[in-house]
């Protein structure tokens, strides 16, 4: 019976560095390239919408992929998303000073 369990942690145990090796790979790359799962040079918003599902509902994000979108051409570009990343780090502190 031992050797199920032994099997099971095993299995758990190899497919640990692989999801690990994906979270790098995103990482390395960076979150525009993560983001752009089709790999078109461009996020879209359903691209834009998945990326962001863990941080915000996809009525939230659709607005958020909007202001953007500054060339209203439906899809980020690097700089675009870019724009929207550097706001979350460091963009925060001249809004808030007033
Ligand atoms: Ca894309
Ligand atoms: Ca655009």
């Amino acid at each position: 019976m031992q050797k199920h369990i032994l099997i099971a942690v095993t299995a758990a145990l190899l497919s640990l560095p692989l999801a690990l090796n994906a979270a790098d790979e995103a990482k390395k790359k960076g979150p525009f390239m993560a983001a752009d799962t089709n790999g078109d040079g461009k996020v879209s918003q359903a691209e834009y919408v998945a990326a962001v599902k863990g941080k915000m509902d996809e009525k939230a994000a659709a607005a958020k992929f909007a202001e953007l979108d500054k060339n209203k051409d439906g899809s980020l570009s690097r700089e675009e998303f870019a724009a929207g990343e550097g706001e979350k780090k460091g963009g925060k502190k001249k809004k808030e000073a007033n």
